[in-house]
């Protein structure tokens, strides 16, 4: 069974960024085989931040998180693998860095729990949300209108898998398919 083509948002936090890490961390990102269909460096404002972080307005460290991912530059990244929202968060380690796994970016480049290097969606309703707050729907401008995930348009197009598009996991996933 193949595994499923999914979409993610990536963001490298204003700590990771001010410390030099983004090439590093993007470099990390594509060894592990995922495809970054959008990529923005900017600031956002505190308004803003509170709107994209609204699902923990409620905790004790709201105020932190909202202050440092507005604090300075970040870059917001429309990821696409199969089962990214996992293996981004895989790759990403866990929230505190004292205590992520050896390789994960949050262990290599994490602060403290608060300046811990980058985000990541944590379920694809997640991820809809947040491709949709920072890539208004359009996390696949760079696919051809009316692909599929892969990028193929029509049967015969070159697979990334090196598979026929009957073969294709991508093809077979994908809602947007040519195929469906
Ligand atoms: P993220 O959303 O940033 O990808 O991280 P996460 O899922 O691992 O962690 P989450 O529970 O969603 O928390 C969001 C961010 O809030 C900060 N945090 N601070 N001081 C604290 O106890 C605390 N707990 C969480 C972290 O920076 C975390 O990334
Ligand atoms: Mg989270």
């Amino acid at each position: 069974m193949a595994n499923k083509m999914e979409h993610t948002l990536g963001i490298i936090k204003p700590d990771a960024v001010a410390q030099g890490h983004t090439g590093d961390i993007i470099s990390m990102l594509e060894k592990q085989g995922f495809t970054i269909d959008r990529m923005e460096k900017g600031l956002i404002g505190k308004e803003y931040a509170a709107m994209f972080y609204d699902v923990h307005k409620d905790k004790p460290f709201f105020n932190e998180l909202v202050d440092h991912i507005s604090s300075g530059p970040i870059v917001v990244m429309a990821l696409r693998k199969e089962n990214a929202i996992a293996d981004w968060r895989k790759l990403m380690g866990s929230t505190n860095p004292a205590g992520a796994e050896e390789g994960t970016i949050r262990k290599k480049f994490g602060t403290n729990i608060g300046k811990n290097a980058v985000h990541g969606s944590d379920s694809p309703e997640t991820a809809a949300r947040e491709l949709m707050i920072f890539f208004g729907g359009e996390q696949h401008k760079e696919s051809k209108d009316d692909s599929c995930a892969c990028g193929c348009t029509q049967e015969g197009d070159e697979c990334p898998e090196g598979k026929g598009c009957e073969d294709c996991p991508c093809c077979h996933d994908c809602s947007g398919c040519h195929r469906k």
